[in-house]
């Protein structure tokens, strides 16, 4: 079955966030960091064209040891051997996704309120992700949630949450205080000028948080 996922940070891949700096550098700046955990998200480039540069730096995420997961797209999450598929709620519906999975394949769930976040657990997700909790950029059609979801659903829900939208090294440690065990960031560090310091100092505080 499946192993374990570290949580703490998830660094998504986006390269439309990257402003056309090559995601495999990103990637590098990532592991160099201490990443552990790292997502693929296209939403624009069609399968065929995503798939050499997918394939690189899945092969990257191997030969480093960490986690790789895939947004949205099941033929690609499938074609790399990816350790783990994410929805959103517009997606494939998340016990469609698990059933089409290998049993080995994490399953991750965005969720935008407390009856999304039960039911992606319900449904089989491997850990469940709560946003937008600060406003951002990144995403335009986003729901606004703040800390106050994320403290309603820790009390509801056991799977393994992560927080997403419009965290920084600054007001991760704040998310992780209100119940979050982990989060996901695109802008903070796929659109700085040293993923590496970024990955390392987001870890940093992130597991001092925890550690109180
Ligand atoms: N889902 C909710 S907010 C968001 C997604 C994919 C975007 C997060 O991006 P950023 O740049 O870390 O705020
Ligand atoms: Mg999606």
């Amino acid at each position: 079955m499946r192993g374990r996922l570290e949580i703490d940070l998830c660094v998504i891949l986006d390269r439309t966030a990257s402003h056309g700096r090559d995601l495999r550098e990103i990637l590098d700046g990532v592991i160099a960091g201490g990443g552990r955990l790292v997502q693929f998200r296209e939403k624009e480039w069609p399968s065929g064209r995503c798939l050499p540069l997918l394939e690189d730096l899945r092969r990257r995420a191997k030969s480093a040891g960490i986690s790789f997961v895939v947004n949205d797209r099941l033929d690609l999450a499938l074609a790399v051997e990816a350790d783990g598929f994410h929805v959103g709620q517009d997606d494939l519906p998340a016990p469609l996704a698990r059933r089409l999975l290998p049993a080995s394949m994490f399953l991750g769930v965005s969720t935008h309120s407390r009856e999304q976040a039960r039911q992606a657990q319900a449904d089989g997700a491997d850990y469940v992700a709560v946003g937008s909790v600060f406003p951002t950029a990144t995403k335009p059609e986003f729901e606004l949630v703040g800390l106050d979801l994320l403290r309603a659903v820790r009390g509801e829900v056991k799977a393994p949450l992560i927080a997403i939208g419009g965290i920084t090294a600054d007001n991760a440690p704040d998310v992780i205080r209100a119940g979050a065990d982990g989060v996901a960031v695109i802008s903070a560090i796929c659109g700085a000028p040293d993923p590496a310091q970024v990955t390392r100092r987001m870890l940093e505080r992130i597991r001092a948080a925890k550690a109180r």
